[in-house]
């Protein structure tokens, strides 16, 4: 089984995270998405992040806005990897989201990707996964050469070639 857990801090984060969800889709992972927040929903955070693993997730992409301490509260809570996602707020295009992510103090890591980039994080935890799955390693190699192929195109059209 390979499975990752999509969680956010609210409804209002669904579109940033939604194309997560559409990566792994595409890649055939299966995944679950949740709104939980570390503040208005802690009970219910503790209860399913204390049974990710007996869930059977692997891995957890988190995404949050303003003082996001969501991913760091879920790191705390689990050693599976944790990528976070700092969802852009209206203080300074999402600095805050960032920095609250990124920052973490030493002994409770959380991989961070750029403001709003829920597609990496996605990318990333495929390439966590494709540690032990051959078929996402290969699955992956063959993404990367698409995406040649495509800025090859673009710079011919460009160049009217
Ligand atoms: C965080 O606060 C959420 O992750 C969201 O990005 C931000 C704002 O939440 P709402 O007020 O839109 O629900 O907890």
């Amino acid at each position: 089984m390979r499975k990752v857990m999509i969680v956010m801090g609210s409804d209002s984060d669904l579109d940033v995270m939604n194309k997560a969800k559409e990566v792994l889709e595409e890649f055939g992972v299966e995944y679950e998405l949740r709104i939980l927040s570390a503040h208005r929903t802690p009970k219910q955070l503790m209860e399913a992040v204390s049974n990710l693993e007996k869930n059977g997730f692997e891995i957890v992409i988190a995404g949050a806005g303003a003082a996001a301490h969501l991913p760091g509260v879920i790191a705390a809570l689990t050693v599976l990897p944790v990528i976070g996602v700092p969802v852009k707020s209206d203080f300074n295009d999402g600095l805050d989201s960032l920095l609250s992510i990124v920052q973490m103090p030493n002994g409770i890591p959380v991989a961070t990707v750029g403001v709003n980039r829920s597609k990496n994080a996605a990318l990333l935890a495929i390439q966590m996964l494709s540690l032990k799955y051959e078929d996402l390693k290969e699955k992956l190699l063959e993404y990367r050469k698409n995406m040649e192929a495509s800025v090859i195109e673009k710079d011919k059209k460009l160049r009217g070639k």
